[in-house]
């Protein structure tokens, strides 16, 4: 059987509405299928109108290798839908809310759950660096007790910001294993 893989699936994984449809939307060049529906809750419709129900797909293609990337849902609901989602993933992108302490707070067991469903490369991104007194990545790193290399800044919506984070979780990836999936 061959080891050989040229592709990789990377899962989009976070907290409600740290901007893991917008992710996969600003990276996505091809096959985007985004599965949203109206929200269900006074407090989800509080933050926003839309909301993932099953999952966002996107394939895009870094340096020759495609890339397909499943954003999971974020309501706490639906958490069952990480582990199928994480059935033969290479890695995972985790995106933290920075918008406030509360919000990077409240991403520490939603970070830890996902840290449960096995031991994968990942990198965590920490979103909104847009926004007035967002929480900055090495606050993060800190209140995860993980290497500030690890965590990233984000600005979800700006090609660039994203593309960033997405080459560093093929990077690391790529890091992790000695099998040829890169042509
Ligand atoms: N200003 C700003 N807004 C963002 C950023 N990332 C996501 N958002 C907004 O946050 C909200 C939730 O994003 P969404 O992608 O639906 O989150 P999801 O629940 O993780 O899929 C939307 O209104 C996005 O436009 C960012 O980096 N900066
Ligand atoms: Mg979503």
């Amino acid at each position: 059987m061959s080891t050989r893989r040229n592709y990789l699936k990377i899962l989009v994984s976070g907290p409600y509405a740290s901007g893991k449809t917008t992710f996969v939307k600003t990276v996505a060049t091809s096959s985007l299928l985004t599965t949203e529906v109206p929200v269900s809750t006074l407090y989800e419709s509080q933050v926003k109108q839309y909301t993932t129900i099953a999952f966002d797909y996107g394939k895009t293609n870094v340096d020759g290798v495609d890339v397909y990337l499943f954003g999971t849902p974020g309501q706490t609901r639906l958490q069952f839908m990480w582990r199928v989602l994480s059935a033969g993933m290479h890695g995972y992108i985790f995106i933290v809310d920075g918008t406030s302490m509360l919000h990077v707070l409240r991403s520490r067991a939603v970070y830890e759950y996902m840290k449960s469903l096995g031991d994968y490369p990942h990198v965590v991104a920490v979103s909104k660096q847009d926004l007035p007194n967002s929480v900055k990545p090495s606050i993060v790193a800190q209140l995860f007790g993980i290497s500030p290399g690890s965590v990233m800044p984000l600005v979800t919506h700006d090609r660039s910001s994203a593309l960033t984070v997405l080459k560093r979780i093929v990077e690391i990836v790529r890091e992790s294993t000695d099998q040829p999936f890169f042509k």
